[in-house]
């Protein structure tokens, strides 16, 4: 509805009800001054697209838009449909799908061939057009229109991301985009085993990552510290293992938890629709003194043969818990026959209930004391066949490329060494391209999600979340941006890599306040880094600049979805401004008059003014939740109090600034109808 319509509307409901009443038209506008700077860094888009070219004028959604679904393009309806329910909350539009000739003021998918993207491998390409009367996206997959779908997103204002209706106006600017992803894998790995997480989380968790065009979700269901998934036939697996947690020696701090089978197909199901595979992973031979626990003495398992003690390879026998954060304690024994007929059903199960072409079986951390080389060796190409079996490709860290290994061509090694360039400890690299294997580079301290910040200046990082053993001086977003996969290991190149994963490890994180606030907004930066063509990334280059940018766009999309997130000081994060709709009556006013984005600023930190439009100014109370350590990076509200002494329409402005950012500014309309 524009905005002369929303005022007659009211003036009507006013002259029937003969009210003498103030209200306030939705006539605001976010941000109504961008300074020319602004203006000219185009639209902010992450991860930045292929090409883009601005054009003249914007599209405007409108109460009348529609989702059209391109005749012969029947697979884009469920996109269609995601698009529609993304933008239906905070415009209130009904925005219908229909499958009939596109009409002004209509996002069109189509599914089709365009030459523009021939160049990409993957088929999440797109080619997005935007222009005053019109938005078409066409794909060569339903997966593009998805990834079309969350760059409409971004060029939305800020507010779409509101679950109540906001004022608009809902404006993308005239565009042509054609984009496609570097790398075909562009992962984030959870691990649900040093802390329980609900599926709910992890649902949460996809719904940002796949804003983002993260396409992988790497599952690290096992480790010392608890199994989180039922496995039918060894039910103490999750009776007993499903209950520890790192830190939880007496069980007081986290009660731990597992999913059902059904709990993870859900997931899995969830993730696919938004074009996201899930990776499953139990680690093997080591990371598994839960296993251990579990089985060690489950000796009336009809399943195993009645001495399930010869699974323990591990440093302690008999078994204990250990819930610190200790590593490389335990292992299970590739001679026992109970190790497999445990290890084929884990694999088994979860291989027939995940979509993903890989099945991760860890491998990482098995120190020679508890198992030599060759017995290591032995076991990762022993369970190599059985994720085969499953149809499976076989993934996992890059230590399964280790010497007398055979894993097969094209399995694929994630590499999280720190090292880099020819440091000799790159071994594990070249050791897997030797041998064949594809890399996902995962190097901890570019990627690794459980790594602290870098303090701020108010020293922001809360001293419990996060590890540093991979950055000594903290990783922050710089970290997480300036690096190039493809010439990491010196040697190891793009033919080679197939993309990026971060990493967020659960030691220190309990639930998804947590791992939200570690996660975003480094993965971002990482998504870009997988996504976006190579570029110089140097802390003084302008695609840096650039990103940092597009980046503190962001702030109010997080916000406005309630993620919590670090208000980085490496970002220049902005303020960003909607009007409210407030209602009163009379000639008095009291109450909300915006809502105002600013991450990492508190309410101390904000100046506010309103213009009365009569001529007088009063300064606005500014009330929410600052950026605490565990808190979401609330939303403020701008209220004020006012008498006007005459009736009439008054244009309100509403002003907000805070230091080293620029001011913003929103408007509406006050009516006092006699
Ligand atoms: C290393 S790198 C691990 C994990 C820890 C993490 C903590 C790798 C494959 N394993 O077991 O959780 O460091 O940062």
């Amino acid at each position: 509805m524009s905005p002369s319509r929303f005022r007659a509307c009211y003036s009507v409901l006013l002259a029937l009800s003969g009210a003498v009443a103030l209200v306030v038209a939705a006539t605001p506008t976010a941000n109504a001054a961008p300074t020319p700077a602004a203006q000219s860094t185009g639209p902010q888009v992450v991860p930045k697209p292929v090409s883009t070219a601005v054009g003249v004028g914007h599209f405007t959604l409108t109460a009348l838009s529609r989702i059209v679904v391109g005749t012969d393009s029947a697979a884009a309806a469920p996109i269609a449909a995601d698009i529609a329910a993304y933008l239906r909350p905070a415009t209130g539009y009904p925005l219908p799908v229909v499958t009939s000739p596109s009409r002004a003021g209509d996002i069109t998918l189509r599914l089709g061939n365009p030459a523009a993207l021939r160049a990409d491998a993957t088929g999440e390409g797109y080619v997005l057009e935007a222009s005053p009367p019109s938005v078409i996206l066409t794909a060569t997959t339903p997966h593009g229109l998805f990834d079309a779908a969350q760059t409409v997103r971004q060029l939305l204002p800020p507010w779409i991301e509101s679950s109540a209706p906001e004022p608009g106006p809902w404006t993308i600017p005239s565009v042509r985009m054609v984009d496609y992803p570097r790398y075909a894998y562009r992962g984030v790995m959870l691990d649900i085993a040093r802390h329980y997480q609900t599926p709910s989380a992890v649902m949460r968790l996809i719904d940002q990552a796949s804003a983002y065009k993260v396409n992988t979700l790497h599952l690290h269901v096992s480790d010392d510290q608890g199994f989180r998934i039922v496995i039918n036939g060894f039910p103490n697996l999750t009776a007993i293992g499903g209950q520890g947690s790192v830190g939880t020696g007496g069980r007081t701090m986290d009660p731990g938890g597992f999913w059902t089978q059904a709990d993870y197909r859900n997931v899995v199901a969830y993730a696919a629709a938004h074009f996201m595979t899930v990776v499953p992973e139990v680690d093997s031979p080591g990371h598994n003194n839960a296993i251990i626990m579990s089985e060690y003495s489950d000796t009336t398992n009809p399943l195993l043969n009645g001495h399930p003690q010869d699974i323990n390879c591990g440093a302690n026998n008999p078994p204990m818990w250990n819930f610190t954060g200790d590593v490389g304690y335990s292992a299970m024994c590739p001679e026992s026959q109970n190790t497999w007929t445990i290890y084929t059903a884990i694999v088994d199960q979860l291989a027939a209930m995940s979509t993903s072409r890989y099945y991760h079986l860890g491998g990482d951390e098995v120190p020679p004391s508890l198992l030599s080389q060759a017995r290591y060796a032995s076991f990762i190409n022993t369970e190599a066949p059985i994720v085969h079996a499953q149809g499976k490709t076989v993934m996992g860290w890059a230590e399964i490329a280790g010497a007398g290994t055979s894993p097969e061509p094209g399995s694929v090694a994630e590499y999280w060494n720190p090292a880099s360039g020819s440091d000799p400890d790159t071994i594990t690299a070249h050791e897997a391209v030797g041998k064949g294997m594809k890399i996902v580079m995962a190097p901890a301290s570019h990627t690794y999600l459980d790594q602290k910040y870098v303090a701020g200046p108010a020293g922001t990082i809360p001293p419990t979340l996060g590890l540093s053993w991979a950055c000594n001086k903290g990783c922050d977003v710089d970290q997480f941006y300036n690096w190039d996969p493809g010439s990491y290991v010196t040697g190891v190149g793009d033919q080679n890599g197939i993309g990026v994963e971060g990493a967020m490890w659960g030691e220190t994180v309990v639930n998804l306040s947590n791992i939200d606030y570690m996660v975003f907004p480094r993965l971002i930066a990482l998504a870009e880094v997988g996504w976006s063509p190579k570029v110089e990334r140097t802390a003084t280059s302008p695609a840096y600049e650039d990103f940092l940018t597009r980046l503190a766009t962001q702030g109010a999309r997080l916000t406005l979805a309630g993620t919590n997130f670090y208000p980085t000081p490496e970002v220049p994060w902005r303020l960003d401004i909607a009007a409210a709709q407030p209602s009163g009556s009379g000639g008095q006013f009291s109450g909300p008059l915006a809502s105002l984005s600013a991450p990492g600023f508190a309410a101390s930190s904000i100046t506010t003014s309103i213009d009365w439009g009569d001529g007088t100014s009063t300064a606005g109370m500014v009330t929410g939740i600052a950026a605490t350590s565990t808190t979401v990076n609330g939303l403020y509200t701008i209220s004020g109090t006012h008498a006007y002494t005459h009736a009439g329409e008054f244009r309100v402005t509403i002003t907000a600034s805070a230091p080293g950012t620029p001011t913003v500014v929103a408007q509406t309309t006050l009516r006092w109808h006699e």
